[in-house]
């Protein structure tokens, strides 16, 4: 994740901003963590380890210090982080053949909304791979 902010809407008319006036945090939904500090005002930040939590009120505050040792600061809107995995909430048999014994649909339900084109039938087997499912719908 990018974190980018509007390096020219950063100044110090009067004592100067500090040479590595930046501070980045996030806020977990309770207080706010350090990211990053001593960063340059060049205004972008690679933040490579996104914090693993889950919350629907993240927000990124950046800390500008200036060279008297003032500090101002600003703050995002706030947006999701989700860490966890979906799992799988059931699997249901479906379209039971009387006929023959067969079955021939499986509906897995995961613990959460999922992106569709993120699983394909590949990703499912039946029996260890015996039978190898042909198609996948979604809904
Ligand atoms: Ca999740």
């Amino acid at each position: 994740m990018t974190i980018n902010w509007s390096l020219g809407n950063i100044t110090d008319s009067i004592s100067g901003l500090d040479s590595n006036p930046i501070m980045l945090e996030y806020f977990d939904g309770s207080t706010y963590n350090t990211i990053a500090s001593n960063l340059s005002n060049d205004g972008t930040y690679s933040w490579s380890s996104i914090a693993s939590i889950d919350t629907n009120i993240a927000i990124i505050r950046i800390t500008a210090t200036d060279n008297a040792g003032n500090t101002s600061y600003q703050n995002s809107d706030s947006f999701t982080i989700d860490s966890t995995n979906p799992s799988i909430s059931s699997i249901e048999t479906l379209e039971h053949n009387i006929s023959n014994g067969s079955i021939n649909a499986l509906k897995v339900v995961f613990s959460e909304d999922i992106n569709d084109s993120s699983i394909s039938y590949s990703d499912f087997s039946i029996d260890g791979g015996s039978i190898t499912p042909t198609g996948i719908s979604t809904g």
